[in-house]
């Protein structure tokens, strides 16, 4: 299953959990950072610092964004403020293994306003600027079907 990355300064790309894994610059026992919670991560902040900087951002460009916005196989998605991401790390391995639950990573969010922040299964990350957040939300996505707007005429 591919992760999709989004950025709205730095374009678009797709990867395995093994890709992003690799190009991480720093990982660490999940443990580490959630007491009781066993596995391999790797950080966030320093995984994302590596790709722009892969990505050859133009002058000007290395600002941070305000959010990242996650959204899982099921659906369900969160939006975090950049501020409460520092400690955040994706949890890619437990026991030597690809993840049972949670395939292929799951964020975790130490600093965060919830547990509920800890999304599983993640397939799509957004990095945005120019939306805001002051604090983080999540949920269900709403997801209108044909069958609902024909109901709805
Ligand atoms: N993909 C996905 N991730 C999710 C959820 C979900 O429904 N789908 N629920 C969230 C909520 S509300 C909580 S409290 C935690 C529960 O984590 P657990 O399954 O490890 O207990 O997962 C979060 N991550
Ligand atoms: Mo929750």
């Amino acid at each position: 299953m591919n992760i999709t990355v989004y950025d709205e300064k730095h374009g678009y790309g797709q990867y395995t959990a093994t890709e992003m894994s690799a190009a991480a610059p720093v990982h660490l026992p999940l443990q580490e950072r959630v007491p009781g919670v066993s596995g391999q991560a790797f950080e966030l902040k320093s995984w994302y610092r590596a790709w722009t900087k892969q990505r050859k951002a133009l002058p000007g460009q290395e600002q941070e964004p305000a959010l990242m916005r996650v959204e899982a196989a099921d659906e369900f998605q969160a939006t975090i403020p950049w501020s409460q991401l520092d400690q955040a790390v994706f949890l890619y391995e437990q026991d030597g293994k690809p993840l049972h639950k949670g395939f292929p990573i799951r964020l975790y969010v130490p600093d965060g306003s919830s547990e509920c922040l800890n999304v599983k299964s993640i397939v799509t990350i957004r990095f945005l600027y120019s939306e805001k957040a002051d604090e983080a939300s999540y949920g269900f996505k709403n997801v209108v079907s044909p069958e609902d707007l024909r109901l709805r005429k």
